[in-house]
């Protein structure tokens, strides 16, 4: 996988997220277990890495990590909750 910067988005690695979701057949909470490895609730920056490591083949800048976290951190506490990915991969159903 090219490791490119040029064109990223975070809308454009959450299109890629929603596109593997249909592919494998997963629901949002499929993923979201599947990503939070210690099973405490929330996604962080080194589970989110390593869940699209995983999902997608991509390896992502610790910056672009950075830029998806905040995009779907409603609530600021710089981690992601199933509520937050829910709506940030349905939004633009
Ligand atoms: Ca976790
Ligand atoms: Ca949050």
């Amino acid at each position: 996988m090219a490791m490119s910067d040029e064109g990223w988005t975070v809308e454009a690695a959450l299109a890629k997220l929603r596109e593997a979701l249909g592919e494998k057949g997963m629901s949002v909470g499929d993923m979201f277990a599947a990503f939070d490895a210690d099973s405490d609730g929330t996604i962080n920056g080194p589970e989110l890495h390593f869940g699209i490591k995983d999902m997608l083949g991509d390896v992502l800048s610790p910056a672009h990590i950075s830029d998806i976290i905040v995009a779907l951190d409603a609530n600021e506490d710089n981690r992601i909750d199933l509520e937050e990915l829910r709506s940030s991969l349905s939004e633009e159903e």
